[in-house]
């Protein structure tokens, strides 16, 4: 059977069903669940979508229904994870993960393993989470609509940056090819999704390009922001969207991290890398649940910014050497 056939067995076959992404969700998670609850409630399927939408993400239909992460209870017969692993869900999210059944996930993190699912189709070939389930509504015979389409390609361009990435292949132009034949409007869409900021993330996107600290001979950007200028900036979620990826097309840099002070003693960090360092492998050295792709990674990591920046510099420069080496 293939794999978008049993992932449709499965959640048929469950009373109720959550889909949720990591953490944080990205327009690739929001994307994939949306558009995944959308089908399956036409198929009969009673299924909740959980995660917070910054700004960024408000048009998205069906975003309305979304439920919080703090409010997610523990009821569900099969848990579905897009788009990231079971180590990144929010407290209350990974308690209703932990009482399911069923334990699934969908995902194109090259990081990602099978381990502690009971279904799960992971196929690091994807440019997205959203070309996964596009296929999938393919393979169930599922027609597109305006709907599905504008949520499927929200994950598609924010994963390949509007096609500018190297995942970008034949099949994404195809696949944007079968969405745009239902009429949206990608323009609009393109500009909600990766270009238009509020005002203070304006603000503290200059602030970040303006500190930052170019290390190993101008080979690593280093970006961060304590909690105080977070609060001071006024900064809300999707602010920081695109600042890391600026960072690392400095020219001369081959990595970019961007470090936020999540609390005292906790520090959210976003890698970018050109292609020659692989930074999912320098996410995961840094932290045990650090992960993500070859060339954009994140991992949390316990230190204050000054313990952190110098943890990643160490890290970057070892990596950088063994690349040069290999
Ligand atoms: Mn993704």
């Amino acid at each position: 059977m293939s794999p978008e056939a049993e992932l449709l067995t499965v959640l048929e076959g469950s009373a109720r069903v959550l889909l949720t992404g990591p953490i944080d969700s990205d327009g690739d998670s929001l994307g994939a669940c949306l558009s995944l609850q959308l089908a399956l409630r036409r198929r009969g399927v009673a299924v909740d979508v959980g995660g917070e939408a910054s700004y960024r993400y408000r048009a998205m239909p069906g975003v309305g229904g979304l439920i919080p992460d703090a409010r997610i209870q523990p009821i569900y017969d099969a848990v579905v994870i897009l788009d990231g692993d079971r180590h990144r869900l929010s407290p209350k999210t990974d308690a209703a993960f932990a009482a399911a059944r069923v334990k699934a996930i969908v995902d194109h993190h090259a990081s990602t393993t099978d381990d502690g699912y009971a279904f799960a189709w992971i196929d690091p070939a994807a440019a997205s989470t959203c070309e996964m389930v596009f296929r999938a509504l393919e393979g169930w015979g599922v027609p597109l609509d305006p709907e599905l389409a504008e949520l499927l390609y929200v994950g598609l361009i924010f994963d390949t940056g509007g096609f500018r990435y190297s995942n970008t292949s034949p099949a994404t132009h195809e696949m944007a090819r079968a969405l745009l034949s239902t009429g949206i409007d990608h323009a609009a869409i393109c500009v909600r999704t990766l270009m238009e900021r509020q005002q203070g993330g304006v603000r503290v996107a200059g602030h970040v390009f303006s500190t930052a600290r170019f290390a190993l001979d101008g080979e690593l950007a280093l970006g961060w922001l304590t909690k105080e200028e977070i609060k001071r900036f006024g900064m809300v979620p999707g602010d920081l969207e695109g600042v890391v990826d600026s960072l690392v097309y400095t020219r001369g840099v081959q990595v970019a991290v961007l470090l936020t002070e999540r609390r005292p003693g906790l520090v959210k960090a976003s890698l970018r890398s050109r292609g020659l360092v692989d930074v999912a492998a320098v996410a995961q050295q840094l932290s045990v649940h650090g992960g993500g792709h070859q060339k954009a990674a994140g991992a949390a990591i316990d230190g204050d910014l000054d313990q952190v920046s110098a943890l990643v510099e160490g890290a970057v420069a070892a990596a950088l050497r063994v690349a040069r080496e290999a």
